[in-house]
Formats: structure tokens, sequence, C-alpha cells
């Protein structure tokens, strides 16, 4: 079994709060994934979201400047890089031998111009890679998203699935029901909550999901990342025929 994980910045961070992890949620969700990984001797990659450290900085920068310029990069890396340090900490303490790629690392200036060969060598090697949304800087700061970066790893690596875990049930309809699934096409109006989300929110995170490969792509809460990867009828399913 394989598959890869996007632990939502919602999920993982406090987004009223700058640089505030949700421990309590963090380490729910690494417990989850500890517990499948080890049934399943399953092939496990995971991706995180900037939440209150990157899309904070993101916003800080832009208001001030404008443009993200080398400087910014750096701070935007920085911001991210303590992030992924939180993330990768929680994993080893539930006993997942994680590694982490920091995308700036592999990266160029998008998801589709990266060098994945690390992250593919430790899967294939019976590691966790991590990696993360992040900024870049090919002539100007660019920020790559988590999303993109899931989807591009899980066509590479044909995961059976593809979880997106938020701090909601799923994709949510104006009323602030869950969406069960939807399908390429099909016009939905959902709520979009992200004040501040530099990458576009719920409405290109479903957009982006449609361009994976995988037979189980949902959008779930992280309390229900493990009956996810279980196969369950939880969350969103992201339906891409
Ligand atoms: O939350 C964005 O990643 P995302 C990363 O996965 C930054 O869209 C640096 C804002």
């Amino acid at each position: 079994m394989s598959a890869v994980i996007k632990l939502g910045g919602s999920l993982i961070t406090d987004k009223s709060s700058p640089r505030t992890v949700k421990w309590d949620s963090l380490n729910d969700s690494a417990l989850q994934i500890y517990k499948y990984y080890k049934e399943n001797n399953a092939k496990i990659a995971i991706i995180h979201g900037g939440g209150s450290f990157g899309h904070y900085e993101v916003e800080k920068i832009r208001k001030s400047k404008n443009v993200i310029d080398p400087f910014s990069t750096s701070l935007i890396q920085e911001s991210m890089l303590t992030l992924a340090l939180a993330v990768l900490k929680a994993l080893i303490d539930v006993g997942i031998p994680a590694s982490l790629h920091p995308t700036h690392t592999i990266c160029k200036s998008n998801a589709n111009d990266c060098n994945y060969f690390s992250i593919i060598n430790d899967l294939n090697n019976g590691l966790v890679p991590i990696t993360y949304g992040d900024a870049v800087f090919d002539g100007e700061g660019k920020i790559i998203s988590g999303d993109d970066l899931s989807v591009q790893i899980s066509n590479l690596i044909n995961s059976d699935c593809l979880i997106f875990a938020t701090d909601v049930d799923g994709v949510l309809d104006e009323k602030g029901n869950l969406i069960r699934e939807i399908k390429r096409n099909h016009y939905i109006n959902v709520i979009n909550r992200d004040v501040f989300d530099v990458t576009g929110g719920i409405v290109n995170k479903i957009n982006k999901a449609f361009n994976s490969k995988s037979n189980n792509i949902r959008i779930v809460s992280g309390k229900k990342i493990y009956n996810a990867l279980n196969g369950e009828d939880v969350g969103t399913k992201i339906i891409n025929l």
C-alpha cells in the first residue's frame, strides 16, 4: 500500500496566531499515520502546508514590500523549516522513521520542476519522507504549494490514496453541510473560509486534486486520517474520472 498525506496548515497550526503549532492535532495525526504504517508496512509520503508559519510570513511581506525578494524568500524558508521540524519531531516521537526534504533544496520554481529522487529513494528504503509548501527564489520569489507537491508525488509513486487532512470534516457547502463527493466539472457552492491562504484555499485545492491519478482522493478531517487511509467513506471524495 502507498499513500500520500497532506497535513493542511489549518490542521497543524493555529491560523489565528503567528507561528503557533497545534500540537494536539499534530500529535494525533502522527499517531493515526503510525498505526496505518505499522499495520500495512505502507509506503507513506507526508507533505504539510504553511498555516500560521508560511502564509502568515508571505502576507506580512506582501503588505510591506509587495515583492518576494531574496531576503523575504529566506524569511519564508526559515518559518517553514521551523514548522517542518515540529512535524518531523511529532512523527519521530510516535516511532515513524521520518526524513525531512526541504522543498527549496529540491525544487527550482514550481512543483513540476523538482528533483524528487531523494524522496523516492527514502520511500523505497522504508523511510517516511516529509516535504512541505515553501518559497524558492528563481529570478523572483515564488511560493510552491504543498497541494501541488502532494499531487506530483502521488502521481510519481502511483499512490493508492491521496489524503488532504484539514480542520473541518471535508468540503462544506454554503450551509456548512459536508459534500460527500465532487466530480470533475460539477458546479458546487462551497464555503471558502480561508482569510489568509496565499495559495488559493479550498477551491484551488479541489481543482489541483483532480490532477492526481489516485483512486482514493479525499479531503477529510484530521481526526479521520486513519479511516481515510483504510478506504472508509469519510470526508469528501474527489472523483477524478
Ligand atoms: O499551505 C504554502 O503551502 P500550502 C507554503 O500547502 C507557504 O499551500 C510558504 C505559504
